[in-house]
């Protein structure tokens, strides 16, 4: 991966986006192309680890604090209730290899996302 990936220029501002949850070692941003009425990337601020396996290997207390994050962006973004995707490898869907979760809120009953 180069470095910095472009989550990491939209932390540092060198990049623009829309910022909406930022704490010591992980941050939330909203997507650039949104799949449901809540829409967020969780992101780690480290960029040591491009996708969940080899987060939950390497810092499982991460990711734990990720998925308390997605919690908190769906409680207030959302009714609380959320649907969490890691993309795993390219042929999974995953475009950036920085590793996040997307978080899908106000979902429609039966909806299925493609991302
Ligand atoms: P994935 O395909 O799982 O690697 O997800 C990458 C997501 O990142 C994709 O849903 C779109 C989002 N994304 C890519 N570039 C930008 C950007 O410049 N700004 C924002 N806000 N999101 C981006």
């Amino acid at each position: 991966m180069t470095s910095p990936s472009i989550f990491t220029r939209i932390l540092t501002g060198d990049i623009p986006g829309e910022i909406l949850l930022d704490t010591e070692r992980v941050f939330a941003i909203r997507d650039i192309n949104p799949q449901a009425p809540l829409h967020a990337l969780v992101i780690p601020k480290t960029e040591q680890y491009r996708d969940v396996t080899e987060l939950a290997a390497g810092d499982p207390g991460l990711l734990a604090e990720m998925v308390a994050v997605a919690k908190r962006l769906a409680d207030e973004h959302s009714d609380g209730e959320y649907r969490l995707i890691f993309n795993n490898g390219a042929r999974a869907g995953q475009s950036v290899f920085h590793v996040h979760a997307h978080v899908l809120g106000d979902l429609e009953e039966g909806d299925l996302v493609g991302l």
